[in-house]
């Protein structure tokens, strides 16, 4: 069909145009450093016992203010806060959540109704998986096993109400957000993140900065209109000319930086050392965090837990739903305000405006008593996968193609996300996963179920493997950074690259799912289930 024109303006750029002027977008840069980090609350269980910790948290709609300068924003989060509260456990506790929806029938942001399960099913679905746990495969979060307020209507995989997390897993710092199938980017973005923190009695025993000094920082982007919403894009840009509307766009990447749900905020310090536990739960954006007063961070953990030893870095590469656990010791800059900074653009070229910032640390508050945590020599050992039993090697493409309205559709080995399951490691086998990327973007690629090592990274020649299929390496093997030398739930394969993880598929059977975690990707069509087959089926 011929595009409808309007003296060269097309019909779609019109019908946006108009959109925009309906809901205008907020064009200025609200001031940065005028509003407190947020202290993240910790949600107390509803019952607990020596057997179990048992939790009920609810998804509701909520109006809060994100900035000094900027009306109340409409936002959906557990508990009804945004982000949602810290969910803290140690190592073995049994825990049982009841995860209930009590948000509205109606979504208050784009859906696509092209994607996965989306039309004839209802608008707000939700699901709610835990980012890193070893979890049992009814209570990971499987896409297709959403539920709708009160569970009146729930997905064709929906197993059980209440979710179960034995925790049998190291000190880490996880995290849980929504997993519906279609919709996970909208659902996330209108607010249902938050934290979970594994804590066991090795990482007690180190003396790290603790209590009030040790802080989560959860760093999203946002954009919002004029009267506070917040603005999520109905087309990609340029608007398609015929296609669905909304669309689903390629990515998406905010122009204003939040932290525990504020915009820009500042967090007033003492002169010693903190803890701080990073997570990316971006849609789309990566940061390249360093800090403006040239001083280090000493990264002593990431997505899995401690690494071996801490490793004193200048820059912090964090791809979405990646998490970085560092020590910055303020000691020697009593009086600074120093900036967490951001030293990458997203979507676009650099922006200083909306990409140079994270927030704002000022050294201002007096030592309230000495500082006798410590930043260890060696934090303990890795329990790494063992690689002297390999049983599967898979070759698992990450292609790039275009759907019939000439949209990217980025796929995972060339299916569509209800193609057959052709991923089936063995009950406690471990596996070689050679990621792919023939696209010409970095992908964060996520595993549910385990922590993984990352082996190597290796670039090939793209343009001679897309025309003819021959695999031709041309760099050396490079070895993971020292930050990604720990384990890991995440990694990124960048353009042209092959990047191998071990993992061993244990300890639960059953069906997860490994993703691309940009979740503009994820909810079409960067998404495969794996099944963990046991010994005795076939
Ligand atoms: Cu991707």
């Amino acid at each position: 069909m011929r595009p409808i024109t309007l003296r060269g303006i097309s019909y779609a750029t019109l019908k946006s145009l108009v959109k925009e002027l309906i809901v205008m977008r907020l064009r200025r840069t609200l001031e940065k450093f005028v509003d407190s980090l947020p202290k993240l609350k910790t949600v107390k269980p509803t019952r607990k016992d020596s057997q179990k910790t048992f939790y009920e948290i609810a998804m509701k709609e909520f109006h809060e203010k994100l900035h000094r300068d900027l009306r109340p924003t409409r936002l959906w989060g557990y508990e009804g806060m945004f982000p949602g509260p810290i969910i803290d456990v140690r190592k073995d506790e049994f825990v049982e959540v009841l995860w209930k929806n009590e948000l509205p029938s109606r979504h208050f942001l784009p859906i696509d109704q092209t994607l996965h399960s989306v039309a004839g099913n209802p608008e707000v679905r939700t699901v709610v998986h835990l980012h890193g746990g070893a979890t049992p495969p009814d209570s990971d979060g499987y896409p297709d096993a959403w539920f709708t307020n009160g569970f009146a209507e729930t997905g064709p995989d929906f197993r059980r109400r209440i979710y179960q997390y034995p925790n049998e897993q190291r000190a880490s710092t996880l995290w849980y957000h929504d997993h519906a199938v279609g919709i996970t980017r909208i659902n996330v973005y209108a607010g249902l993140v938050g934290m979970y923190i594994v804590r066991d009695q090795q990482e007690k025993s180190l003396n790290l900065p603790g209590g009030d000094y040790e802080i989560p920082l959860l760093i999203q982007d946002r954009s919002f209109n004029e009267d506070g919403s917040l603005f999520y894009p109905t087309q990609p840009d340029p608007p398609l000319e015929d296609g669905p509307d909304p669309s689903v766009v390629p990515f998406y990447c905010g122009d204003t930086i939040l932290v525990n749900g504020k915009v820009w905020p500042y967090l007033e310090v003492e002169p010693r050392k903190y803890r701080f536990r990073i997570l990316n739960a971006s849609n789309t954006r990566n940061f390249e965090l360093s800090l403006d007063s040239g001083q280090s961070f000493y990264q002593i953990g990431s997505d899995g837990g401690l690494l071996a030893k801490p490793v004193k870095v200048q820059t912090i590469d964090m791809h979405p739903a990646e998490r970085v656990d560092v020590i910055i010791d303020f000691s020697q800059h009593e009086g600074e305000y120093i900036v967490l900074t951001n030293g990458v653009g997203c979507g676009g070229p650099f922006d200083p405006e909306t990409d140079a910032n994270v927030m704002q640390f000022r050294v201002n508050q007096s030592l309230i008593e000495e500082d006798t945590s410590v930043i260890p020599k060696y934090l303990g050992e890795l329990p790494l996968p063992s690689k002297h039993n390999i049983q599967t090697i898979r070759h698992l493409k990450l292609v790039g193609s275009q759907d019939k309205y000439g949209r990217p559709l980025l796929l995972l080995t060339n299916r569509m996300w209800d193609d057959p399951v052709t991923e089936k490691p063995r009950l406690g086998d471990t596996e070689i996963w050679m990621f792919m990327n023939t696209t010409a973007f970095a992908h964060p690629m996520h595993v549910h179920l385990v922590q993984f090592q990352v082996l190597e990274h290796q670039a090939f020649d793209l343009d001679l493997y897309n025309e003819t299929g021959k695999l031709v390496f041309t760099g050396p093997i490079i070895a993971p950074s020292k930050s990604d030398r720990g384990l890991k739930d995440t990694i990124t394969v960048p353009p042209g690259t092959v990047t191998r993880i071990v993992a061993k598929f244990a300890p639960y059977a059953g069906r997860y799912v490994w993703h691309c975690h940009i979740l503009e990707h994820e909810d079409y069509d960067m998404m495969r289930p794996f099944d963990v087959k046991r010994r005795s089926d076939n």
